[in-house]
């Protein structure tokens, strides 16, 4: 290492070697400020049937519980924005910024991607899913960061997390000074938007924390206004139970009723939940509505690179249903796994039976 920059300006710039977005530094610590929050979102039963987000409650409020004798958690932000869009054969620069004023994210004559949609209704799924499992990826990358964080602090001992453990990712980037959490509950970052993965190293070494980033959503309700199934019900609180993203990806009695047995059609879909239209697999529209989003740019992560469903037609994704052995390999090192491939086929027919929404001007 140069003397001539600290230790912090050293981790920044081999996160940026290693191509994270960004990387910031906050104090281990329990985060006080969110207890009562959490407490509330769980007793509101906010998490559906995501079991796991009651178990190790104090551990997710208090990191140094999870990782004993840490000292700080390093943030980092990892780029999934995908050069290519799934709603017009447009590349996805298609977005068309009316202002590429950074200091300027008024959403007044933005054009958000989603009004693109092509007539012909293709299930979508969400654009962080289009690649391999970003889980393993950018582990792999937290973990050459770790050795070489010890190479100048050979004491360094640290564990790395990416959405996989008890722990509340955009707190922590917020306090580490990547970005803000917007309106709809997301890590958003001036200039970049909000398609990032959030990752952290938790650590024993001391590191300058990183000053937080002020609030930029100002009066903007774009994502709110926009969401299909009204469940960011308030400013930064999401009801899972009613997220096309939670029932598509974690609920797994959904669409097909394990207690009524297995998904004929779409008469058999429960008509409490909630309708989930061309969203097959996750759902991107309180992303692609938010006008900090036409800063996206795409990330050149060779592992990400597309899998070829992504492109499929009408015509193709009708016969991948009727033959899902064409559907398996597709989901090899994918995360769409998480769903398993019985749940994503009953998705996709309901994707294809879906109505494509009235395509706007
Ligand atoms: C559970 C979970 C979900 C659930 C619940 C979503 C949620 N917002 O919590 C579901 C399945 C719905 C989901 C969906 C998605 N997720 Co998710 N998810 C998580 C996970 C595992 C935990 C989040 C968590 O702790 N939730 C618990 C609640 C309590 O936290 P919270 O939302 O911040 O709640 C706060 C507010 O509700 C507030 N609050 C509560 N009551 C009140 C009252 C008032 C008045 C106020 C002001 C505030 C307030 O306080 C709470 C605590 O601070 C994280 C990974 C991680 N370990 O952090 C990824 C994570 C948040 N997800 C991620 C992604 C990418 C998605 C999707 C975009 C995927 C997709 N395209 O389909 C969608 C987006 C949906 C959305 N708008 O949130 C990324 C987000 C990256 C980013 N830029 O922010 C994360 C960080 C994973 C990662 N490592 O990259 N997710
Ligand atoms: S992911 Fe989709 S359903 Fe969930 S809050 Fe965002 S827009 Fe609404
Ligand atoms: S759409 Fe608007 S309110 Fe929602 S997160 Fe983006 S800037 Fe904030």
């Amino acid at each position: 290492m140069s003397s001539a920059i600290s230790v912090e300006q050293q981790i920044k710039l081999w996160a940026q070697e290693l191509g994270f977005l960004t990387c910031g530094f906050a104090n281990a610590g329990k985060l006080d400020a969110e207890e009562g929050n959490l407490n509330q979102w769980l007793t509101q039963g906010f998490h559906g049937n995501m079991q796991y987000m009651e178990n190790h409650r104090a551990m997710r409020l208090d990191p140094t519980l999870l990782v004993p004798g840490s000292k700080s958690v390093i943030s980092l932000a990892f780029n999934y924005f995908p050069e290519i869009s799934q709603y017009s054969e447009q590349e996805n620069t298609a977005q068309n910024p009316a202002s590429n004023d950074q200091n300027d994210p008024s959403p007044d004559g933005f054009q958000p991607c989603i009004t693109n949609h092509l007539s012909e209704n293709k299930p979508l799924i969400a654009k962080y899913a289009w690649g391999d499992d970003y889980h393993r990826v950018i582990k792999d990358k937290l973990f050459v960061l770790m050795e070489s964080i010890k190479t100048i602090h050979p004491g360094f001992e640290g564990r790395a997390f990416v959405d996989s453990a008890p722990v509340m990712e955009r707190q922590w980037a917020v306090k580490a000074g990547l970005g803000w959490i917007g309106k709809n509950s997301l890590l958003l970052r001036k200039g970049v938007g909000s398609f990032f993965f959030l990752a952290e190293i938790i650590g024993n070494i001391e590191l300058s924390p990183d000053q937080p980033q002020t609030d930029h959503c100002g009066e903007c309700t774009a994502c709110i206004d926009a969401c299909p199934t009204q469940a960011i019900v308030k400013p930064q609180v999401i009801d899972s139970n009613k997220c096309i993203s939670y029932l598509t990806i974690e609920d797994k009695t959904w669409p097909a009723n394990s207690e009524k047995g297995s998904f004929e059609n779409k008469d058999s879909v429960d008509p409490q939940k909630p309708n989930t239209g061309q969203w097959a697999y996750g759902c991107d529209v309180c992303q692609d509505v938010c006008p900090w989003n036409r800063f996206s740019t795409p990330h050149n992560e060779s592992m990400f690179t597309p899998r070829e469903m992504v492109g499929w037609s009408h015509r193709e994704w009708e016969e991948a249903v009727r033959e899902p052995a064409r559907i398996k390999p597709q989901l090899k090192n994918s995360p769409m796994q998480r769903a398993g491939l019985k749940k994503l086929v009953d998705q996709i027919q309901l994707a294809l039976n879906a109505q494509p929404p009235a395509t706007q001007s």
